[in-house]
């Protein structure tokens, strides 16, 4: 698997035609994401509010619809075809993130799955099932969140440890969620921990596989967000997007071939 994201990688970086040529500050974003591991970008410049409080509503309905969606574990719920009928929330990607992630990679990018879920209180089990982690999955993929709510810590901010921090624990031996016992103190320390809060929009960019990072069960209210996996491309993401939209919700896991953009699950329960 990663022999064959190496070779993907070296294709896509050898077809990338960037159609804008980058600011000071989208370059500059694109290396302190790589150093991080993680960015937190503002809501696009272009988004207005109105359009913001719309997609926000538009979720909120959809999940009262479905009842809440497809119960992932206890406190998540997962909306069912959620690109299929929230399609504008494709302009969170805009011309300046596209250019910080394009920078990053030194590559296009494409969308392998697009996910909305929801995390609601668990007043009966406060602290849930909500553990620091890294995501099992090839190093060129990173994902985008996006909040749909106002999200402060009490509301189920994303919490994150940057790379290098990340990078002394792994070499520790750490990467099973259910084997953290050594690590706990250090885990716990909220001096190295980046509660990410934000506005609706707010769009954080993280190396899922190798930036320690947990979701934060809400005490009030909830918090809703909608999920690209991302990973490089040899063409640009959105004629890729096109081609493959009605896929999108139920790819699951990870891409296990970049070329053939094959999923290792499909459905809603992961
Ligand atoms: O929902 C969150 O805040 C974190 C979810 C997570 O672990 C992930 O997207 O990989
Ligand atoms: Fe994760």
């Amino acid at each position: 698997m990663n022999m064959k994201y190496a070779a993907y990688e070296g294709t896509a970086r050898r077809n990338w035609k960037p159609r804008i040529k980058p600011t000071a500050d989208q370059l500059a974003a694109a290396d302190r994401f790589k150093a991080d591991g993680f960015a937190a970008i503002p809501p696009p410049t272009r988004m207005t509010a109105e359009k913001l409080l719309a997609i926000k509503q538009a979720v909120d309905r959809r999940f009262e619809e479905q009842n809440n969606g497809y119960v992932v574990n206890y406190g998540m719920f997962r909306m069912i075809d959620g690109i299929e009928l929230i399609p504008e929330v494709i302009d969170f990607i805009d011309d300046d993130l596209e250019a910080i992630i394009e920078n990053y990679y030194g590559s296009h990018f494409k969308i392998f799955a697009v996910s909305f879920y929801r995390t609601l209180p668990t007043p009966d089990k406060p602290d849930s099932s909500f553990l620091w982690h890294l995501d099992n999955c090839p190093k060129q993929e990173i994902k985008l969140m996006v909040y749909l709510d106002d999200v402060v810590a009490e509301t189920g901010a994303l919490s994150v440890k940057d790379k290098p921090f990340s990078d002394g624990l792994r070499k520790e031996g750490f990467f099973d969620r259910r084997r953290i016992n050594r690590f706990v103190d250090r885990l716990g320390d909220t001096g190295t921990t980046r509660v990410l809060e934000g506005p609706t929009g707010t769009r954080l960019l993280f190396e899922n596989g190798a930036c320690i990072h947990k979701a934060t069960s809400p005490q009030r209210d909830h918090r809703d967000v909608v999920t690209f996996v991302l990973i490089p491309s040899d063409i640009p993401w959105r004629p890729h997007f096109a081609r493959s939209r009605n896929l999108l919700s139920t790819n699951a896991g990870i891409c296990i071939d970049p070329f053939r953009d094959q999923p290792e699950h499909v459905g809603y329960q992961y």
